[in-house]
This record gives structure tokens, sequence and C-alpha cells, in this order.
């Protein structure tokens, strides 16, 4: 296969004819390349290239001959493995070469796991003895059970009959394929296909309501085939519609059921070029995906103290998004809402488990504009690509870059003394049952709960917080359970996306302090070592327990000598955390801040001070020398004057 990269368009196809021995593959290739048919044939022909003219879509196609000899089977099988499509030739005249199609030929194919298009080709049509079942009759069973078929074809290479027709079909299965658009089985278009179809159809209704008139149907006209209807045509595609399907046509003009239906019908009856020069003009892929290409901009290239935040024209957008889509009006987004507005994507972009419980939801799991928000801040924070291609999925009308924000580099922000961003990341250690999920269950307003279970993997948490004075951050917490701080620290910009650090202790357990003091050293540590410092906080919890007087008089000493704040005391339990995720979000804002000192980072700090003030003392010479050395020769000048 090959494409030319960046527009995923094919600049070449490759085409290789197999079949039983003397069933017409050489004479075939021979007559479609020199419009005559050869007395005589050579076993084997080298490759056979038909120029880019040759056929309407303008892609040369180059045709290998095979060998059916025993002994040129693995030179047939390597072909057949860099093949695009194939033809696959039997005799008119010799049935048995017909019946080996399904007794050796399609099921060897597949052992070899070929998935490309299948071309199945009757040669020597002139021989055709008329008695024999029609070629529908023949194949109608063939193409039910072996689905890689794309399309049958009777020729004769003799007297010219349908020679070119083969590999125009081989072509056009090649760049108009059938398998990503339409389902042979049901008969019916790919949900995926749906989903873009459908994105199309709404970037077409300009007017928005849910019908395409006469202009917007011109103006998708143009933009995909390069000219208008005719008035006469317009009529008769909505005519065609609306006498199959009553519902395909209103008043407004054509409806979304009649656009795809429209489609299918093009699908159905081969002109499969229709509907795939309408998805490419919109940016879809082979896949029908979006082109690579269109999500190139913007780069998102940044250190690892940065982020990717949306930006305030985005999250209008995203706000308008919710309204439309909030049919009820309730202010919560049911599960068929979101399923309705992310359809015109290839899928919801918040099927995965570390999102679909990230966020606030109400009872019976509809989602609130808050929760909505939050889950876009936090796809932007951690795959912001992810999050730039559903933006143009669900149809962002502007330039992409105008959606996104680079943040400034933390380590900015430390010498500022102020932090920009509006999406703060807290990772949120502590050891096992300290109390970490049950914090970041608080976060999103889920109900505390009594039964613990350890977590394992990912597990997200993201809301607003609101500042005093009523400005809103978005805070997002990442539990990182015990046993993953080890894998994560040994990642030098591990702390780069980590904007303040909270550890997490039972407050009850000497052992959970002792552990969170361990994290704690470690995580300063780290940060000290990479210069990517972060804030911290000791949260102890379980607040309601009796606390463990140990850890009291520890957690102080250790407070005092590293230079943190006491630890935050709540308990989850009872409700009661205070103002704990606004102390949390104001920490990060304030990155000079909290941030804890180890003794080896003290004599380290101690050390390069000395250096430091060392070298101001030997500046201060060097100057002094200089100086010496103008004045001297002021005087020097003086004095020759
Ligand atoms: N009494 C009391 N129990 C709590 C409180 N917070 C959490 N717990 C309980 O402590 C247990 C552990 O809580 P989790 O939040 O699951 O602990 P974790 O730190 O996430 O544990 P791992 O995921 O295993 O690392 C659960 O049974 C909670 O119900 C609290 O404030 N008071
Ligand atoms: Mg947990």
């Amino acid at each position: 296969m090959s494409t030319d990269g960046a527009r995923d368009v094919r600049t070449r196809c490759q085409v290789v004819v197999i079949g039983d021995q003397g069933t017409g593959k050489s004479s075939l290739i021979i007559a479609v390349a020199t419009d005559s048919f050869p007395e005589k044939s050579p076993p084997v022909l080298p490759p056979t290239r038909l120029p880019h003219d040759f056929y309407p879509d303008r892609v040369p196609l180059t045709i290998i001959d095979t060998s059916s000899r025993q002994e040129d089977k693995v030179k047939m099988e390597m072909e057949c493995k860099k093949a695009d499509a194939i033809v696959l030739t039997y005799a008119c005249d010799r049935p048995q070469t017909l019946e080996r199609l399904s007794s050796y030929w399609l099921p060897e194919l597949r052992q070899l796991e070929i998935k490309v298009p299948v071309i199945v080709v009757g040669c020597k049509l002139d021989l055709r003895d008329d008695r024999q079942p029609s070629l529908e009759q023949v194949m109608a069973p063939l193409m039910h059970e072996f689905r890689e078929i794309e399309t049958c074809i009777e020729c004769s290479a003799i007297k010219q009959i349908q020679i070119a027709e083969v590999f125009y079909y081989a072509q056009k299965a090649i760049l108009h394929p059938t398998a990503p658009l339409f389902d042979q089985e049901t008969q019916t278009l790919k949900p995926r296909c749906v989903r873009a179809l459908k994105r199309i159809f709404i970037l077409c209704d300009h007017d928005r309501d849910g019908a395409l008139n006469d202009p917007e149907l011109n103006d998708f006209q143009v933009k995909c085939f390069n000219a208008p209807l005719q008035p006469s045509e317009v009529v008769g595609v909505k005519k065609v519609v609306s006498e199959k399907m009553a519902e395909g046509v209103n008043d407004h003009g054509l409806t979304l059921t009649g656009f795809l239906f429209l489609h299918a019908l093009f699908i159905e009856r081969g002109r499969l070029e229709t509907t795939w020069t309408v998805l490419r003009k919109f940016g879809y892929d082979d896949e029908i995906k979006l082109r690579d290409d269109l999500l190139l901009e913007p780069s998102f290239k940044r250190a690892s103290d940065q982020s990717v935040e949306l930006t305030e024209k985005a999250l209008d957008f995203l706000r308008g998004v919710f309204t439309t889509f909030d049919m009820d009006g309730d202010n919560v987004l049911r599960s068929q809402e979101l399923e309705e507005l992310f359809s015109t994507a290839p899928s919801s972009p918040w099927e995965e488990s570390i999102y679909s419980g990230a966020a606030e939801t109400n009872s019976v799991g509809g989602i609130t504009l808050n929760g909505f928000l939050s889950l876009w801040a936090f796809m932007t924070l951690l795959e912001p690509h992810k999050s730039l291609s559903h933006l143009i999925y669900i149809g962002y009308p502007a330039n992409p870059t105008s959606a996104f924000r680079i943040t400034r580099r933390r380590r900015q922000d430390r010498k500022r003394q102020r932090s920009q961003r509006v999406v703060l990341q807290c990772y949120v250690f502590g050891a096992t049952n300290a109390g970490k999920s049950a914090l970041l269950n608080a976060l999103i307003g889920r109900p505390y709960n009594e039964a613990y279970e350890h977590t394992k993997g990912d597990h997200y948490a993201v809301n607003t917080v609101e500042q005093i004075g009523g400005s809103r951050k978005t805070l997002v917490l990442r539990e990182i359970n015990e046993e993953s701080v080890s894998s994560l620290l040994e990642k030098k910009d591990a702390l780069g996306s980590c904007d303040v650090a909270a550890f997490v202790y039972d407050s009850s357990d000497a052992s959970s302090w002792k552990r969170a003091h361990e994290l704690l050293v470690e995580v300063a540590a780290h940060g000290e070592m990479t210069g990517l410092e972060v804030p911290c906080l000791l949260i102890a919890t379980k607040d309601d327990l009796e606390p463990d007087a140990s850890c009291i008089q520890s957690s102080a000493r250790v407070c005092t000598d590293m230079g943190v704040e006491a630890p935050i005391p709540v308990s989850m339990k009872l409700g009661d955390i205070g103002n704990l995720f606004r102390r949390i979000v104001d920490a990060a804002q304030r990155p000079h801040l909290s941030i804890p000192e180890t003794e080896a980072g003290r004599s380290h700090k101690h050390y390069r001070r000395l250096i430091q003030r060392s070298l101001t003392v030997a500046a201060v010479g060097v100057t002094a020398t200089v100086a010496g050395i103008a004045i001297y020769r002021v005087y020097m000048a003086r004095k020759q004057n």
C-alpha cells in the first residue's frame, strides 16, 4: 500500500492476479495493457503498469502476474501479501476451476490472513456454455460465504469483452473500499460511517434546522464535487428519497435520515466513490478518522513543567454545546444526551474508566455543566490531542489553535511567585488504606463509603473549586497508590505535571504516618534533585477516630524541620473537610511556598550559598581590578595630553 503520507491519498495501487493454471491470467493482463490478444504468452509476465490516466481516479495501477505451479507457491504468497487487491481467475469453460475457488483459493487466502478485497473473474467468456447457470446464480452463495469478494465479473481477452472493467473494479475496491462504510451482513451503513456522515450533515446545516435546504445542499455539492446541482437535480434527489422514505424530506429540505439513506443507496448501487469523496473532502482517512495532518496544529510542544488548557473561547463553545444537547433543559446531560453530543465522533472520548468515574454526576449518572467542563479540562491536561480531535468532531467552528493555551513553565511561576494556571493537578500520595480514594470521592461529591477497596491503576477526580473572591479553578486529584510510587519517581520529570502534592495518612495509625513521612521526604528529595520542586501538604484523615499520640508529636517536628504547614485534619466519614480543596488550590497557586526541605537539600543549599558568596567576593575583586585598569588608562591618557 502506498500513500503520500500527509494527506493519506493513495498514489499507487498494486493488484496481484492469481488462479488455476491455464485460466487466462497472463492473457488477461496483456489484453488490458495492449488491447490485443496474444497468440502465445510467457508463463509469467513481468510487472505491468497501467498509467495514471488509464482510469478516472488518475492513480497508476501495477499488475503482478503469478504462476500457479507448486514450486512457485512461496513467491505467489509473497506477492499476495504485498497486494492492495487480488484478482482471482477461473475459466468459464472449465467448471472445476470455478469449484476450486471455494475449495482451495479463497480458504488459502484466508489462511494467509490476506485481508484485501478480492475480484473474482471468469475468463474465456467466449467459450462459456449458455446452458450453464448465470453468473449471479453461481456467485451469490460464494459471495455470501466469502465476504472478501468485492465483485464478480466475466470477461473475454480474445474478444476484448469487459477487460478494462476487471481492473477498474479492482482499483475501485482499493481506492473506495466497501468494508469501512457498509456492513454486507446487515446491509446497513457501519456505525463509524454514520457518525461521520452525521457530523458532515450538521456542519452543512448552517441554519441548524435539522434539514438541508436547497442553498445548503448546493454548498455541500460544490464543496464535495466542485459543481452546483441543477434545480432539476435537487428536485430529483428529494423525489428519490421521499418516495422510498417519507421522513427523508420535510418542508425545510433533506433530513439527516434522508441524507444517510441517500448514501446507503449510493453504496448499494456500487457508487462508493461518491460517499468516499464526501468523507475525504471533510477530512476523513481510510479508517474514517480525521486525517492526522488536520490534527497537527496546535502541536502542543512543551516542557515537562508546562500544561495545556482550554481557552475561554473553547469553553464558551462547550457551554453552548452543553445547552444544545441538554434537550430537557434540566442542566444535566443524561447518558443518551451525552451519547448524542458525541455521536459525530468515532466514539465517546470518556468511555474509559479513567474518565467515566472522574467527574461530578447527579444521582442517576447525569453529568452537570460543571462536571462536563471539568472533564474537558481534564482531558486537555492529560491527552491534549484527544481533546483537539473531539473538539473538531463535535464541530468547533474556529481555528483549533484558538482553543488551546500552553501554560507558563512552573519554574517561571515559582520565580514570579504566582501560577497563572486555571487547571491545577494535585498528586495524592499515601500508604494503602490511608484514605486517598475517600478524598478523591469527596471532591466530586460522592457519598462516603465504609467499605474498603484497594485502588489499582489510574484513579483521578476533577472538579472546580471556588476561591476566596469568587474565581474558580479546576482541581485534578491523581491518586498515586503505594506500589506505583517507585516506578513514578524513577522518571526524571515525574513531578513535571504535579502542581501540588498531598500526603495523606490515617491519623489513628502510626505506620500510616510513617509511610506518609517517607513519601514526603522522597518526593521532596526528587524535587530538589530535578529542580521540579512542588508545594506539599500533609492531610491527616480519619479525624473521627482516636488519634495516635506519637503521630501528633512526630508530625509537628517534621513540619517544623522541613518547613511545611501543619497537617490538615479531615474526616470523610463525618463529611468534615473544611476548606481542604481550597487550600490545595491555594498551595498550587503559590508555587514558591510550602516547598519542603530535606536535610540533604538544606546542606546542598547551604553549600550553594557559600559558593555563591565566595563567587560574589571574587566578582567584586574582579570589578575592582577592572576599575583600576580603567582609572589607570584615564590617568595614562591625561598624562599623554
Ligand atoms: N473512620 C474513617 N474511615 C475512613 C475515613 N476516610 C476513609 N476511611 C476508610 O478507610 C478505608 C480506606 O480508605 P480509602 O480511601 O479506600 O484508602 P486509600 O488510601 O485509597 O487506599 P488504597 O487505595 O488501598 O491505597 C475505607 O474503608 C474508608 O471507608 C474517615 O475519615 N474516617
Ligand atoms: Mg484508593
